[in-house]
């Protein structure tokens, strides 16, 4: 009934930002899958008849890998597996269900925004019982686990049925319980938002176009969006999930919803314009006419999120990610809440969430979610900025110039450089921290560094310490320049350049993004090298 199979080590099963991510051939080779699946499982203890959620986003080799799992949870003692309809849960669903059903974990099958196909990536990560993706104590003890695994467990069953609601107990005893993907998790969002104030909002001509990019938010979108609140047959675009996302990169941001995004710029523009990635947890905004940078989303919802039910007592603080814009600072600051600088990556969120401290928290990289799960929530964030505009009555466009008139403009970008190779791009880190000590005081142009460092977080809940987490160059005046790579591509390295500058003056709110920071991403380049060092005159994606 139950296979030990002797397996031999891959060398290469190290966790990133986001759990372990390759293309899909690296996944098929032999025992891929099945040995970073037992290595989670040799890493963790107590789960002996507990519930195990697993769900992905529904790219390429999701089905076979939730098959392979559900057999390895069978046969090393999982009494319960919970999985979404034909295999498909979001993100942030797989993080209400780990939490609504008090599982003991979840593994999620993703790569997120990179692209499915196969030939292109495949994921696998661990979420706790909070839902939220698991602290990197447990990924070191997963990495470590998967250098020396030499066996795996494997229940000896046919495939399960994954496209029949209900509950099954399978052969040796394992229940296996076959959820609606969607049913809970829109019910949690008819908890925290005013869906009838949206629904008059819509029913009053207000138009939106949502793009679910061929990925797993469309049946959640459809369903919250055109069932659910009234939108007409087609404010929802590119609803069917599909396992190569059409061939596009889920990636929500205006250079891949370049579509939407002409259009939400155009003459007779939708009100709204919003997308999510491939399986849901990030969220692009766009107004008619503006586009909402993620880091000023952030601010925007921190400040407004009392007009929501769900956050109708306030919030106890506000978590950002490093690399983030300090917009979201300022809201906390006038309102006198907690302000949390975490290092890139939702995983270091899940302590403050779980102690209290934070409500709401962010990162530029288009994620932004509360403590109503452990992981970023891409529709979550469509609804609390429909329930702030169904409330204010006033345009994004508005929102957005307003808010930077009370608190000042961060004016932000981030400049990706991808594929460059590997050791280029770790002596270009390298020649960097080599620089800390003597950048102080520098002038470039007419920016002074006031302060460079390589940021290390210090968990205020457990005391953890995370180091090497970026280099910061601060300068005077309160602009920065933050270096880092990327964890969670699969060729070569992708250098990550953001770039932010305060602007308090409201009379200087207008200049184009790029020109407003070009002192600043000239100083990078002289500081850091990026041309010499990685043979690119340009990035290849400005966000
Ligand atoms: C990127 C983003 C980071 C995000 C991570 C996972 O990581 O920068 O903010 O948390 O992706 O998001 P990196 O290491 O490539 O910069 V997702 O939607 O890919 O789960
Ligand atoms: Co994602």
């Amino acid at each position: 009934m139950i296979k030990s199979v002797s397996t031999t080590p891959y060398q290469d099963q190290k966790p990133g930002t986001s759990g372990l991510r390759k293309k899909v051939p690296v996944f098929q080779q032999p025992n891929y899958a099945e040995n970073f699946i037992q290595s989670i499982f040799d890493s963790l203890e107590g789960f002996q008849g507990k519930c195990l959620v697993i769900g992905g986003d529904g790219r390429y080799y999701n089905r076979e890998v939730i098959q392979k799992a559900i057999k390895m949870a069978a046969a090393n003692g999982f009494g319960k597996v919970i999985v979404g309809k034909g295999g498909i849960l979001s993100t942030p669903a797989a993080s209400h269900i780990i939490r609504k059903y008090k599982a003991f974990g979840g593994i999620i099958l993703s790569a997120s925004h990179n692209p499915g196909g196969p030939t292109e990536d495949f994921g696998i990560k661990y979420n706790i019982n909070n839902g939220g993706p698991a602290p990197e104590k447990i990924t070191d003890a997963i990495y470590a686990r998967t250098k020396v695994i030499d066996t795996y467990k494997i229940a000896d069953f046919p495939d399960v049925n994954l496209d029949r609601i209900g509950k099954d107990e399978l052969p040796g005893g394992m229940i296996l319980s076959v959820l609606d993907s969607v049913e809970d998790y829109t019910a949690l969002m008819e908890e925290l938002f005013d869906f009838g104030a949206i629904r008059n909002l819509i029913s009053l001509g207000f138009r939106i176009a949502f793009d679910a990019m061929s990925a797993v938010t469309g049946p959640y979108a459809k369903e919250i969006f055109e069932n659910r609140l009234g939108a007409p047959s087609g404010s929802v675009r590119n609803f069917m999930p599909l396992p190569d996302f059409g061939g596009h990169h889920p990636d929500p941001n205006p250079v891949h919803c370049k579509e939407l995004y002409d259009e939400m710029m155009g003459d007779d523009a939708p009100d709204f314009g919003a997308a999510s990635d491939g399986d849901g947890d990030r969220n692009l905004i766009i107004g008619r006419g503006i586009f909402v940078t993620p880091s000023d989303s952030l601010a925007i919802l921190a400040a407004n999120a009392n007009l929501a039910p769900g956050y109708s007592g306030g919030l106890a603080g506000i978590a950002r990610s490093m690399p983030t814009s300090g917009a979201a600072d300022r809201v906390a600051e006038r309102r006198g809440i907690g302000m949390y600088e975490t290092p890139t990556g939702w995983k270091f969120f899940g302590n403050l969430l779980d102690a209290g401290m934070a409500t709401i928290c962010g990162e530029e990289s288009a994620g932004t979610g509360s403590n109503h799960v452990r992981e970023k929530d891409g529709l979550w964030a469509v609804l609390l900025w429909l329930n702030i505009l169904a409330v204010r009555g006033e345009s994004v466009q508005d929102i957005v110039t307003q808010h930077w008139q009370t608190y000042g403009r961060n004016y932000y970008s981030r400049h990706d450089y991808e594929g460059v190779d590997t050791d280029a791009a770790n002596g270009l880190m390298a020649n960097l921290r080599s620089q800390l000590g003597s950048l102080p005081g520098k002038s470039f142009g007419p920016l002074k560094v006031e302060k460079a460092d390589d940021f290390a977080y210090h968990d205020p809940v457990d005391k953890s310490v995370s180091e090497h987490q970026g280099i910061r160059i601060l300068f005077e005046g309160g602009s920065r320049v933050v270096f880092r790579l990327s964890g969670t591509g699969t060729s070569g390295a992708t250098l990550r350049v953001y770039v932010e500058r305060y602007e308090p003056d409201s009379s200087r709110h207008n200049i184009e993004t790029q020109q407003a920071l070009a002192d600043l991403i000239v100083a990078a380049e002289t500081i850091a090298d990026i041309r010499s060092r990685t043979g690119r005159d340009a990035p290849s994606v400005i966000t």
